[in-house]
């Protein structure tokens, strides 16, 4: 409750902050003021990394919270930020004391004044010539491609001579953005079921989540709402659409390793077409106030693979705040929310449907978990539960489906071990997506991984008892058959999971 009352508050204050406008004389990237303290959230994927924060795109000025969200979660400092510049933020997080550099800058203010004006150019022609400090280095990348050169003084030059219109800033086309956190970059490549090990569960969701992506523009002049939009095409068509106060905005959750075309409004005059490419690796997802959560889309299927955007997995759903609802609606576009949990577990068919919005479908299946447990896949009491978990995949309508447990691990890891066994993905990609919840905040917590590795072993080794000449695509069809599922309807499911 103390973080929703912390949160509202934060909101009144966003709220009230909103409306001012800079009184300064440059021309200004932002148009809105700061006051003395920051919130922020971290942009830079590295663990215990400086902290560089970006104001125009992701900070909002509060009055004495000392508080600093990173990954989306806050921690007090035990003092206040004042002003911009390098600050130094100790927290304590597990019984462990950290250290953190803060960087808090606005994209083009490289002498710090708050202001982007002529003088920051001057100061940026001076430092290029010599050996730039941290903040010229983070204030001064305007098109943050993390270099910091010509095409940056060029840019800055352009935006703060530019009398109408609006200027794209970034991200540069060509630089693979919005980036795997290390660790879930480390575990995916060369990946093999032995190779994640406990050493890897140490901070949860800074392990987790992909580096969110800070588009930003420069306007010819002070405007209250601009319209992002985002699009897979070209032509615009089927967009994202993000309203800004300001002259940058902060997105999440985009598909990995594809090419986005986007442009800025405001009223009737529009920005240029611009063009960006995302990184590779697992599609992770921040959620505001929902962890261990990510597409299980990308994993390859013979020369096809399962299609984003189709089932996400989660932890529990109960936190979930007005920002992760609307992230589930305007962005993953969910439809249904299948909870595997037992009634009465949490918010599980409390009568409330779906946390996540009442045009959300919900579905509510107290689902089993692995083999050789008391609530395992042998026993029987359970199986209607599981058929009706199955069934929530053939009917195309109901996607996008989000499906979560209570820690998105074990009930959610073993539905979805069958769904991709099914669709034929490989035993080791299976491993993968069950064991990337170890390094989730709350899929890491208590977790050990040899255990449950042996846990996904011994279950997969029963499905396979069910096939056993075959392969484990094979296991998983005869399995479900086994169940009653029918031939048609395991058609359909692989239908609408495969992208051909
Ligand atoms: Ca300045
Ligand atoms: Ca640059």
């Amino acid at each position: 409750m103390k973080q929703l009352a912390f949160l509202f508050v934060l909101a009144l204050l966003i709220a009230l902050v909103g409306g001012c406008t800079a009184a300064d004389n440059g021309k200004p990237i932002t148009t809105r003021s700061t006051g003395t303290t920051t919130t922020a959230k971290e942009d830079n994927p590295a663990l215990w990394s400086p902290v560089y924060v970006d104001v125009d795109c992701e900070v909002y000025t509060v009055t004495d919270a000392a508080i600093v969200f990173i990954d989306g979660k806050h921690y007090n400092s035990g003092k206040t930020f004042s002003g911009f510049g390098h600050h130094k933020l100790k927290y304590t997080k597990y019984n462990n004391d950290y250290t953190r550099d803060l960087y808090f800058y606005r994209a083009g203010d490289v002498n710090g004044d708050q202001l982007v004006d002529a003088a920051d150019v001057t100061a940026l022609k001076t430092q290029l010539n010599g050996t730039p400090d941290a903040l010229t280095t983070c204030a001064g990348d305007l098109n943050k491609d993390g270099k910091l050169d010509s095409t940056d003084l060029s840019l800055l030059t352009q935006a703060t001579s530019l009398k109408s219109g609006l200027l794209l800033l970034s991200p540069v086309d060509g630089v693979p953005v919005m980036k795997p956190s290390a660790a879930v970059a480390e575990v995916v490549k060369d990946y093999t079921p032995a190779s994640t090990t406990s050493m890897l569960i140490k901070d949860g969701t800074q392990m987790f989540h992909r580096a969110p992506l800070a588009l930003t523009w420069a306007s010819g002049e002070a405007v209250d709402t601009y319209t992002v939009t985002l699009s897979l095409k070209e032509d615009l068509s089927d967009p994202l659409v993000y309203t800004s106060d300001r002259t940058g905005l902060v997105v999440y959750n985009l598909i990995p390793d594809t090419a986005y075309y986007w442009q800025v409004a405001a009223g009737d005059v529009k920005s240029a077409v611009g063009r960006f490419v995302t990184a590779d690796t697992v599609r992770t997802l921040t959620i505001d106030g929902v962890d261990n959560a990510r597409d299980v889309g990308g994993y390859a299927v013979g020369d096809n693979r399962i299609r984003y955007g189709m089932v996400y997995r989660t932890a529990s759903l109960d936190g979930i705040t007005a920002a992760g609802q609307r992230e589930m609606i305007n962005v993953l576009k969910v439809r249904t929310d299948l909870d595997l949990r037992s009634p009465g577990e949490g918010t599980a068919s409390d009568g409330n449907g779906s946390p996540i919005g009442s045009d959300v479908q919900y579905i509510n299946c107290d689902a089993p978990y692995y083999y050789g447990v008391a609530h395992g896949l042998a026993a029987s009491e359970y199986m209607d539960a599981l058929r009706a978990e199955i069934r929530t995949f053939v009917e195309p309508s109901n996607f996008p489906i989000v499906v979560h447990c209570s820690v998105g691990r074990d009930r959610t890891g073993t539905l979805m071990m069958l769904i991709l066994g099914l669709c034929g993905v490989s035993e080791t990609d299976v491993y993968l997506d069950y064991e990337l919840s170890v390094l989730s905040e709350i899929g890491g917590k208590n977790a050990s991984v040899p255990s449950l590795r042996s846990n996904l072993t011994r279950t997969i080794q029963y499905v396979k008892e069910f096939a056993p000449d075959g392969d484990f695509q094979a296991a998983c069809e005869a399995y479900l058959l086994s169940l009653g599922i029918t031939a048609d309807e395991i058609t359909a499911i692989k239908e609408n999971m495969i992208e051909k």
